[in-house]
């Protein structure tokens, strides 16, 4: 186990860990069951293109998200697109601030409109009665985002949309293998978009995937990400090239192997996390409802300046002398970044874009790693409020 410094190294001390203990560090699972898959695809000679391994890849997603169609992905942006493309939304679309940059892009990048939303001053979930007040003549959908794993409420949103007649999507790119009220998610709405990128804890290299109820949706958004094309060269929709290779599904497959074990790791550094920061004034650790099934993927801790002494980027640069990196998601929100940036305020967004963190976990992080880097913040709090640093 590795020793919590007495002096941190922002003020002279040795750092805790000799290698960095990063965010987004992938999860590898069985290398030999991995190669197999890829020997098996060159032996096949059938790399991409509606593969083997793709198609079993979208019958394992369907089956953990409990929905009837899974469209494979090269990566959940393109999954976004298609879902929003393929389904005809028009006009303006309501979306979350406080969420990656791709949320936003995928909505723009289509010619549409974001028209962003303020979110819960706690959880950072989309607020429904924000979301009601924004829908306007030319709103045409809701894309929602299930951020740091932690549903966003579907049941209202489900309410909402219905109301007004709107097409609505999740963007749960971090919310694999979660349940909401005990449903999986990927059966909200009319659709949801996995993310397999490398950093997910359950990774294809680069991937994605959109899952929904609706085959009509699902046939369209399959045409969609191979060219339009219906069958042999006959093309019927404009379409894109975001299909998943067979070389990401065979990742794929292999960490789905794994994914349950990725997930117990995940809950292990959750305790370790919250054990380590209980009762540090100011510093709150996001928690998990622990009746829901968590993926436990990104940890997030909300630095309050005035109550622990020093501000989340002083808190970041601590950390990252010590060598643990970790980020700033999601810092500023999307309607404070320069392509959409116009003015509009949204406080719950702008108060947690400044104070959220994610912490290292994930396999190439311990337990005990995770109560280190909870004890060098025990450390930086203590050391806050004591006269000698505190000026
Ligand atoms: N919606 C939401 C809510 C999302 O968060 C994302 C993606 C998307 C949609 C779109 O999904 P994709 O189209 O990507 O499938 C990273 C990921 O690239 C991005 O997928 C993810 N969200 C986002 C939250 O994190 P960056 O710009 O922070 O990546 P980068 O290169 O700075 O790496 C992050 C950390 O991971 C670093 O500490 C380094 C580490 N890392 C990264 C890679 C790629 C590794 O240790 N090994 C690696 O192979 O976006």
């Amino acid at each position: 186990m590795k020793h919590v410094p007495a002096e941190l190294a922002a003020f002279g001390g040795a750092p805790a860990f000799s290698t960095p203990r990063s965010v987004g560090r992938p999860n590898i699972g069985d290398r030999a069951a991995l190669f197999a898959r890829l020997n098996a695809a060159l032996d096949r000679g059938w790399l991409s293109n509606g593969g083997p391994l793709a198609e079993e890849f979208e019958q394992r997603v369907a089956a953990v998200a409990g929905t009837r169609f899974c469209v494979a992905t090269c990566n959940a942006t393109a999954g976004l697109q298609l879902a929003l493309r393929a389904s005809g939304v028009t006009g303006e679309v309501i979306v979350p601030s406080l969420t990656f940059a791709a949320t936003a892009h995928a909505v723009a990048w289509l010619g549409l409109t974001p028209v962003f939303c303020d979110v819960d001053p706690v959880t950072g979930a989309l607020d429904p009665e924000h979301a009601r007040s924004l829908i306007g003549p030319r709103t045409g959908a809701i894309l929602a985002v299930h951020v740091w794993g932690r549903p966003a409420p579907v049941r209202e949103l489900e309410e909402l949309a219905a109301d007004h007649r709107l097409r609505l999507f999740f963007d749960a790119a971090h919310a694999f293998a979660c349940t909401s009220g005990g449903r999986p998610i990927g059966g909200g709405g009319d659709g949801e978009v996995f993310s397999f990128h490398s950093t997910k804890f359950v990774n294809s290299f680069e991937g994605g995937a959109l899952v929904t109820d609706d085959p009509e949706l699902a046939e369209r958004a399959r045409r969609m990400r191979n060219f339009g094309i219906a069958e042999a060269e006959r093309v019927e929709l404009v379409g894109l090239n975001a299909k998943l290779n067979e070389a990401a599904a065979a990742m794929g497959l292999t960490s789905l192997d794994s994914m349950d074990r990725f997930i117990a790791h995940n809950r292990e550094n959750y305790h370790a996390y919250r054990a380590g920061l209980a009762g540090l004034p100011g510093i709150t650790l996001l928690e998990f409802d622990e009746r829901e099934r968590n993926n436990y993927q990104y940890m997030i801790v909300a630095v309050d300046e005035r109550r622990a002494g020093f501000d989340r980027d002083t808190l970041l640069a601590i950390l990252a002398s010590e060598n643990v990196l970790g980020r700033a998601y999601f810092s500023p929100g999307c309607h404070q970044m320069l392509p959409y940036a116009d003015g509009t305020r949204l406080p719950h967004t702008e108060r947690l874009a400044s104070q959220v963190l994610a912490l290292p976990t994930g396999i190439a992080v311990s337990a005990a790693d995770a109560a280190t880097i909870a004890g060098i913040i025990r450390v930086a709090a203590r050391q806050a409020t004591t006269p000698a640093h505190a000026a």
